[in-house]
């Protein structure tokens, strides 16, 4: 029979023997996988498997799928062309740290930063959980590469999920399908990767639109030793879409270690001068405290240009020209809703305005989105991510709320309410950000949320002092995790939630990276604030305007760049940071001078009380940490001694 595509195709040529016919319907020749793939289908009970091909078609089948089961929205074509808006459970909205696990032999290894439990123990507790929770329900097989496909940095996860939510998320942010089993083979190494959302369907029940495990059976774990992600329970983020923090985190930063390389919870963005001179930056940043922000950053200082590479991840190896290269493994951004807006993030605002998932945002008469600080009227009506209808009130101290009909106030959007979206469609993508080469680090930037101490932007004097930087770092913790918000925690390096091994392990990695190649090619590093406050609010813009400190850094790599050595590290003189056109409208100049010497001096005495802060968080270690970051703290705690 000719082919139905078209008259010219190939394959109308090809003779069809049965028994070829049969082998070409084989997904792969992977034996090894199809013998997996079958194993987890008959112990889960799932009513039937489907390969994943990543086309296009696929992707749209399954959102079709999901609007007539009620879990998608479909939103307004005109205003939101190919967009759903998703609700979760209400249980289910961000990742579970108390959930997560690290299972490796020696309990020591995982290390006091990690939930650890003995292999054998959890993978028999999964294995219980595992039988029969897929009865109902299909089991899709997303074969996914995190780095372009081929790249010799790349690595090929497949995920089994009961989750077509997931299917469609993994198809954004990373690259899914046909062309990723072929590239596997019959013998190629994979990282198994195994989710359920941990929800049965018994024959007949209804399904709910976000079906998940309650949180004591939840879990995320990690099986480091042998490179396997098990993951129960929840459909939510990181917890669910398993190559991101789970494979391109936890088990890359495990084989990292043994590898000599680095997998960092870090953006990647390119930055030119006005003299067309470019700079590749990463930096580090807790959850939602700024990279999606800053890595797609329209700079307020004119001449200067960013681009993006990638806002979340990124992996470095060093190269033979002795300069560490970083690729970002995802395809797509997860971002952050709340707060996004034409002025805080317009590069963000333009890349989801078509294609992109909307998880727990609030949905507005007109079927479009709506989020708190999106920078446009609050609607009078919306549905709230709960899917209540909820109207614009004014409460006790005149302050515009949504409530529901018992008279409830809550925010219409979820505070970690997040946008899935192809990087493809950022304006500012760089034009080499798939480059399988990755691009040459000049600066990292760790930072965090502190609304106190902690300066604008600090130069760190050597690699050890960078490294005591990056164990140092702290930050108001966010939604994006189900816990208290808003305490100042330890967050060395923003990977807390990341960690796979022992944390004074990781340091010593870091500390050892001028071991293995010419330290001088290594990039420089820096610590910054943008959430320093007073009573006035925030001591500094941010967005936009970080482009001036990101201007510092560039002159410091230049070797220019007026910088003062204190007791923490170089900061810059008052006049050293680009200041031109810098408006804050709730400053005059002299407060902001004053501002600006409070955010680029060393406040001797919360210094103090930082170190010991640091020094505490090191205890839990003991001797495995490593004694160049004892022996440093020890110095700036000298110094700040005699520094008054
Ligand atoms: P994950 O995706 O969770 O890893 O986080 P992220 O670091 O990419 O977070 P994102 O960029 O989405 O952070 C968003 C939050 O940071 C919002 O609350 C923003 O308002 C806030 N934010 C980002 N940049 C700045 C800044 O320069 N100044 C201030 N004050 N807030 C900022
Ligand atoms: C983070 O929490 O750092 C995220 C979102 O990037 S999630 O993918 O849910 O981990
Ligand atoms: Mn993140």
């Amino acid at each position: 029979m000719a082919c139905k595509k078209n008259a010219t195709c190939a394959c109308k040529a090809a003779p069809k023997k049965a028994k070829t016919a049969v082998a070409a319907k084989l997904p792969t020749q992977h034996q090894e996988l199809l013998a997996w793939v079958k194993d987890f289908a008959k112990l889960t009970q799932a009513k039937d498997v489907v390969w994943c091909d990543g086309s296009k078609r696929e992707y749209n089948e399954l959102c079709d799928l999901m609007v007539k089961g009620g879990v998608f929205t479909k939103l307004n074509s005109k205003k939101r062309p190919g967009c759903y808006l998703a609700r979760s459970h209400w249980s289910d909205v961000a990742r579970v740290e108390d959930r997560t696990y690290i299972a490796c032999a020696n309990k020591e290894d995982a290390g006091p930063n990690c939930n650890w439990i003995e292999p054998a123990e959890l993978k028999q507790t999964m294995t219980g959980l595992y039988k029969g929770c897929m009865k109902g329900r299909t089991l899709y097989v997303i074969p996914f590469s995190m780095g372009p496909v081929g790249s010799d940095i790349a690595k090929i996860g497949v995920e089994l999920t009961d989750s077509p939510y997931v299917v469609v998320n993994m198809h954004i942010m990373t690259r899914v399908g046909t062309k990723v089993l072929k590239q596997l083979g019959a013998h190629g190494s994979y990282i198994k990767c195994l989710h359920s959302i941990g929800s049965p369907l018994k024959a007949g029940q209804k399904d709910s639109t976000w079906p998940c495990a309650p949180i004591e059976k939840k879990y995320i774990a990690h099986f480091t030793e042998t490179a396997e992600i098990w993951s129960f329970g929840s459909g939510y983020g990181g917890n669910a879409l398993l190559g991101k923090k789970c494979l391109a985190l936890r088990i890359a930063s495990f084989l990292a270690k043994q590898e000599g390389w680095l997998a960092e919870h870090m953006l990647i963005l390119k930055l030119t001068s006005p003299e067309g001179k470019s700079y590749n930056i990463a930096a580090a940043f807790p959850s939602a405290c700024g990279k999606t922000n800053l890595a797609m950053m329209e700079p307020k200082i004119p001449g200067w240009k960013v681009e993006t590479i990638g806002d979340d991840i990124a992996w470095m190896k060093i190269k033979e020209d002795g300069r560490l290269w970083a690729i970002n493994p995802e395809s797509g951004f997860f971002g952050v809703a709340p707060g996004t807006s034409m002025d805080s993030n317009p590069n963000a605002m333009r890349t989801i305005t078509k294609n992109t998932i909307f998880t727990n945002c609030a949905l507005t008469d007109d079927g479009d989105i709506w989020w708190e600080g999106m920078g446009v009227p609050a609607p009078a009506h919306v549905i709230n991510w709960k899917g209540e209808d909820v109207t614009l009130t004014v409460n006790d101290q005149g302050k515009k709320v949504y409530a529901n009909a018992k008279g409830e106030v809550g925010p219409a959007a979820h505070a970690n309410a997040r946008f899935t979206a192809p990087a493809t469609q950022c304006p500012v993508i760089a034009s080499n950000w798939e480059d399988p080469a990755g691009v040459p680090i000049d600066a990292f930037l760790f930072g965090g949320r502190r609304p106190t101490v902690i300066p604008l932007v600090n130069q760190a004097k050597d690699w050890t002092h960078a490294v005591f930087m990056g164990s140092a770092a702290g930050s108001e913790t966010t939604a994006a995790n189900l816990s208290q918000i808003g305490v100042v925690r330890r967050d060395p390096m923003a990977m807390l939630p990341f960690f796979s091994y022992n944390t004074a392990d990781y340091l010593l990695h870091w500390l050892t990276m001028p071991l293995r190649t010419d330290p001088t090619k290594l990039p420089k590093v820096f610590f910054t604030n943008w959430f320093r406050k007073d009573e006035k609010g925030f001591m500094w813009n941010g967005f936009g305007d970080n482009a001036r400190v990101l201007k510092w850094v560039c002159e410091r790599i230049e070797g220019k760049g007026k910088a003062v050595e204190t007791a923490i590290g170089f900061l810059p003189t008052p006049d050293a940071i680009d200041m031109d056109g810098y408006v804050d409208a709730g400053r005059d100049a002299a407060c902001l001078k004053a501002t600006m010497e409070a955010l680029l001096s060393v406040d001797v005495e919360g210094w103090k009380s930082e170190v010991a802060a640091v020094q505490d968080s090191y205890k839990k270690f003991g001797a495995r940490m490593p004694f160049a970051l004892t022996a440093k703290l020890a110095e700036i705690t000298k110094a700040l001694e005699a520094a008054k």
